[in-house]
């Protein structure tokens, strides 16, 4: 005999707006972004800064896939805004040193995800908390994605254009000074007043160096596995210190001395 109460079907879940699917995307997308860094750029594989940074980044995806309480989008947006805190001195100098490339890919992706991910976070707890929550891509998001990803890609094609230098014949007749693991290969060096020194600076690492001197107002660049130039001319004697102006390397010990003599 056939039942007589029916099957009350199980209240379909809505579907899941899509601000909070562009949270976890963006949550997701860090860190693969992370482990690239690290696997193809830096080739070293640092499995505690990978699970310091993908942890949370994991968990709170999960969490925004199966929870549904109004306030979850806002722990994406919180991790972005740590991760964009926490990391500023490094993005700011990434950004600026457009020809450290690979470096200034992943800092512009990564910055830019970042922004994605707080916007996206806020706006889906907004919806959230709205009386009729819209599903749908608000447009103000759209667009504001549109914008970081053309301002992108043009910064990109801005630093993929070349860059003049001096040619690696003249290079290779220059003496060199070159930086391995994050060290400058000679702790010291010497000059004389008024005699130009040329040095061949050469980058055997896979992120980028700097070679500075504050008091001769040297400053120059040192791409990875590239050959860049230096020349200044000392105009008093004395003892100067050089160093990477690349964030934590003149304390991990990128400082030399460069002694001028009369
Ligand atoms: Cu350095």
């Amino acid at each position: 005999m056939a039942s007589l109460t029916a099957a009350v079907p199980a209240a379909a879940r809505p579907p899941r707006p899509a601000l909070i699917t562009w949270t976890i995307a963006s949550l997701l997308l860090g860190v693969a972004l992370v482990v690239y860094l690290q696997v193809a750029i830096l080739r070293s594989f640092d499995p505690p800064l990978a699970l310091i940074f993908g942890t949370p980044a994991l968990v709170f995806a999960a969490l925004l896939a199966v929870l549904r309480g109004r306030w979850v989008p806002l722990l994406g947006a919180l991790y972005w805004a740590l991760v964009l805190a926490a990391n500023a001195l490094y993005f700011a100098y990434d950004l600026t040193h457009p020809e450290f490339l690979e470096s200034f890919i992943i800092s512009i992706t990564m910055s830019l995800t970042a922004l994605i991910g707080v916007a996206a976070g806020v706006g889906a707890t907004v919806q959230n908390y709205r009386p009729a929550c819209n599903p749908r891509l608000p447009r103000w998001f759209a667009t504001g994605v549109s914008v970081l990803a053309g301002l992108g890609v043009g910064a990109v094609l801005v630093a993929l254009l070349p860059r003049p230098g001096v040619s690696a014949a003249t290079l290779a007749q220059l003496p060199a000074l070159i930086t391995a693991q994050t060290r400058f290969g000679q702790p010291e060096l010497h000059a004389q007043v008024g005699v130009p020194v040329a040095l061949r600076l050469e980058n055997l690492d896979p992120s980028g160096h700097s070679f500075d001197i504050d008091e001769l107002d040297v400053h120059a660049s040192m791409p990875p596995g590239e050959a860049a130039l230096a020349l200044f001319t000392p105009t008093a004697p004395g003892i100067y210190t050089f160093y990477c102006n690349v964030p934590g390397h003149r304390e991990a010990g990128m400082i030399g001395t460069l002694i001028v003599t009369p």
